[in-house]
C-alpha cells in the first residue's frame, strides 16, 4: 500500500477535477486500445470500433470514469472500495498488467489536456494514483 500525504491527495484531487471525466477516460481507452491492440481481446461488444466517440468506448468510459471518481473520493480506501470490481476482472480474465497500462494512457492524456501545467510533481501524484487504482483492481486476484 503506497503511503500519501494530505498534499498528495490534495493534488490527486485537483488533477481530476479540471478534467472532464468521461471525455478523458474515452481517450484513455482509445489510447490504450491502438498502442497495446491486444487488450481489445475482452470487448467484442465492440464490434472493432475502438475509438474514444464509437458508443462502446463511450458506455465503458462512463463506467471506468464513475469508478475512477469513487476512487478519487476516498483514495486510502481503493482496496477495499474495488473488491468486487478486483473479483470481477478475473473472473473476465483481464491480465493485471493492463491495469498499468491503462495508467500510462490516462497520463498521456491528462498532460494534453494540461499541457505545460501537467508539471513532473503532478506527473508522479498521478501516476502514485493510478498505481494505487491497478493495485486495488489486481488485489482480489489469485
Ligand atoms: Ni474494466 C468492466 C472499471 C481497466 C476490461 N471495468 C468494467 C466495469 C468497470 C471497470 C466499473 C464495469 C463493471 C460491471 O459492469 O460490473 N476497468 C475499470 C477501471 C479500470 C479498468 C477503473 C482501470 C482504470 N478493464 C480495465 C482494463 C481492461 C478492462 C485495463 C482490459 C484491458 N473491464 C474490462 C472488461 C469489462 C470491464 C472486459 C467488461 C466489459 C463489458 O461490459 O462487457
Amino acid at each position: 500500500m503506497v503511503h500519501l500525504t494530505k498534499e498528495a491527495i490534495e493534488q490527486i484531487e485537483g488533477i481530476w477535477k479540471g478534467v472532464p471525466h468521461v471525455d478523458i477516460t474515452a481517450h484513455a481507452l482509445e489510447r490504450v486500445f491502438e498502442v497495446f491492440p491486444w487488450t481489445t481481446r475482452l470487448f467484442k461488444s465492440f464490434h472493432g470500433h475502438f475509438k474514444a466517440n464509437d458508443n462502446g468506448v463511450q458506455e465503458h468510459a462512463k463506467k471506468v470514469a464513475h469508478a475512477l471518481d469513487l476512487a478519487v473520493k476516498d483514495i486510502t480506501g481503493i482496496n477495499h472500495n474495488f473488491e468486487k470490481l478486483s473479483i470481477k476482472h478475473q473472473q473476465l480474465g483481464v491480465d493485471t498488467h493492463n491495469f498499468k497500462l491503462l495508467g500510462q494512457a490516462f497520463l498521456v492524456q491528462l498532460a494534453i489536456a494540461y499541457k505545460t501545467e501537467f508539471t513532473p510533481q503532478k506527473h508522479k501524484y498521478a501516476l502514485e494514483f493510478f498505481k494505487m487504482v491497478a493495485e486495488g483492481l489486481s488485489h482480489e486476484y489469485h
